[in-house]
């Protein structure tokens, strides 16, 4: 993998990174400083100082003005600069998925996994800028049409996490951008160096446009007063956020009180149900991958299996020896499965839920710290499997963190009231060959989750489905299909080309 350094050196991110841009290249943040340590070892990555609540009315005004002209732009030209975009990820994957990996320790396969999903993003958004259509619908008055159109709304305020640090932003970027709107990014402040690098290389496309093209990009480095002054900025009139119930809570509520607009994707708690009829290693594979995947710290990992009692034993057994023989330890080690824990308080988060499953009745399997062959300084755990009773009150809670509770069910029905049975509902599963109980798993009396899969686990959504979840997750939807309307306004047309004034609804106004 490539090194730190030369993935700095390669991203223009050599000296001192800064914290706050309105611009094509960064400014000095004005608020406390901030350290950012790697995962995989503990090592220091940067500081910098973050951006100050002051800034952010700066920076949010800038993009207001920035606005002015560039929904202006014809919608295939903002596409263009998608399409240069693109083009400079492609030729930094690599360095790019080096940073995502140094900096918030996903493997090598992911953090360029992560790349490509922005790359792929860029696409899709590419062939939308020409495609942004309205509809035409039949006028009930003689010589009017009535049609609808589809216009730019606004900069838009967008929260990231650290699990996803590149590529949740440019689902959100790259649609905005096409619609017209600036996009004013807060990262999640244990992932500022990639949130620096994508900043540099859309720079770099823009500057490609020549020097009258309106820079639709922000970035804002900082904690949570930051993100709450974002979602109280009256000039984003759309708030777009990524992470914890809570957080989501916080900032939806600060939306709403100003009556804008938010799109919410939080926490998942995803379930996955294995019948009878199931392909039992197709299934340990979607599993596994799903649970232990990006060490448990997806919003899709999956959290909550559902096993038939029929399958019960031979699965578990499975699962047992799938988990011993995982490879944990150094993400840049390219054989490596399962890498560190974002940091010590996640550690921590994780043995509390274990140790809240034990009081609870559960069996956990795995689940400690392991300094078997893993760099000292990062925590690394082995992924944990919890036998557990449905009704425990611990499986009610995301942890996350790779721990997978594993319940017994005898009858579909009720397995499906379990899987339903909780605040979340992202991402859902269900292993089976009958096609009856799949297509019931996908119908109104199924899973109630945004995402509903047939023998794939939960997690590694493509772009082009919208993607979100409903419940506390909080319903919104971000990426492909028809997502990108939340980012545009509708205007409703009537347009009258007669010599006279027909109402609509037959009224009679005589003067
Ligand atoms: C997230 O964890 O916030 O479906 C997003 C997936 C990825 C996105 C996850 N494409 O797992």
């Amino acid at each position: 993998m490539m090194p730190l350094n030369d993935a700095l050196a390669r991203l223009g991110l050599g000296s001192a990174p800064l914290a706050v841009s309105a611009g094509h290249s960064a400014v000095a943040g004005l608020g406390r400083p901030l350290t950012k340590q790697s995962p995989i070892d503990g090592s220091p990555l940067l500081e910098l100082h973050q951006a100050s609540v002051a800034q952010v009315e700066q920076v949010t005004s800038d993009s207001r003005t920035v606005f002015e002209s560039f929904r202006m732009l014809p919608a295939p030209l903002r596409g263009e600069f998608v399409r240069r975009f693109g083009e400079e990820l492609r030729k930094e994957k690599a360095a790019l998925g080096a940073l995502v990996t140094l900096e918030v320790g996903k493997t090598e396969q992911e953090g360029q996994g992560e790349v490509q999903e922005m790359i792929d993003i860029c696409d899709y958004a590419v062939g939308l800028s020409r495609q942004l259509y309205g509809k035409n619908i039949a006028s009930e008055r003689p010589a009017h049409r009535l049609s609808e159109q589809w216009l730019p709304l606004g900069p838009v305020g967008v929260v990231s996490a650290f699990n996803f640090p590149v590529a949740v932003w440019a689902w959100n970027a790259a649609i905005a951008w096409v619609c017209g709107d600036p996009v004013v990014w807060k990262p999640s402040e244990k992932a500022p160096l990639s949130a620096l690098a994508c900043h540099e290389i859309a720079a770099r496309a823009a500057r490609t446009m020549g020097e009258h093209f309106p820079f639709p990009a922000s970035l804002l480095i900082g904690g949570a007063d930051i993100g709450e002054a974002l979602a109280a900025s009256r000039h984003l009139p759309l708030i777009s956020a990524t992470g914890s119930v809570p957080m989501g809570r916080a900032v939806g509520q600060v939306v709403a009180a100003r009556l804008g607009r938010s799109l919410l994707e939080l926490g998942g708690n995803n379930g996955a149900i294995v019948t009878p009829s199931a392909d039992l290693e197709l299934a340990l594979r979607g599993i596994v991958f799903a649970a232990v995947g990006t060490t448990g710290q997806r919003c899709t990992s999956l959290r909550r299996l559902f096993l038939h009692d029929a399958i019960y034993p031979a699965m578990l057994e499975r699962l047992l020896r799938a988990y011993a023989s995982l490879r944990i330890g150094d993400p840049r080690d390219s054989q490596t499965l399962v890498g560190p824990l974002i940091d010590e308080p996640a550690f921590t988060q994780m043995q509390l839920a274990l140790e809240t499953a034990r009081s609870q009745g559960g069996v956990v399997h795995g689940g400690e710290r392991t300094f078997d062959g893993v760099p000292t300084g990062g925590f690394y755990v082995k992924p944990a499997l919890v036998e557990i009773d449905p009704n425990a009150a611990v499986v009610q809670t995301e942890t996350f963190a790779p721990i997978l509770y594993v319940m017994r069910y005898s009858d579909l029905k009720t397995a499906m009231t379990w899987h339903n049975g909780v605040p979340q509902g992202l991402s859902s599963a269900i292993f089976t060959n009958d096609m009856r109980e799949a297509e019931w798993f996908c119908s109104a009396a199924g899973s109630d989750c945004g995402l509903v899969n047939v023998n794939i686990g939960t997690s590694g959504a493509e772009i082009g489905g919208a993607f979100g979840g409903e419940k506390e997750t909080g319903g919104g939807r971000e990426s492909g299909s028809d997502s990108w309307k939340a980012y545009m306004r509708r205007a409703t047309n009537t347009v009258n080309y007669g010599s006279t004034l027909p109402l609509a609804q037959g009224i009679e106004f005589d003067l």
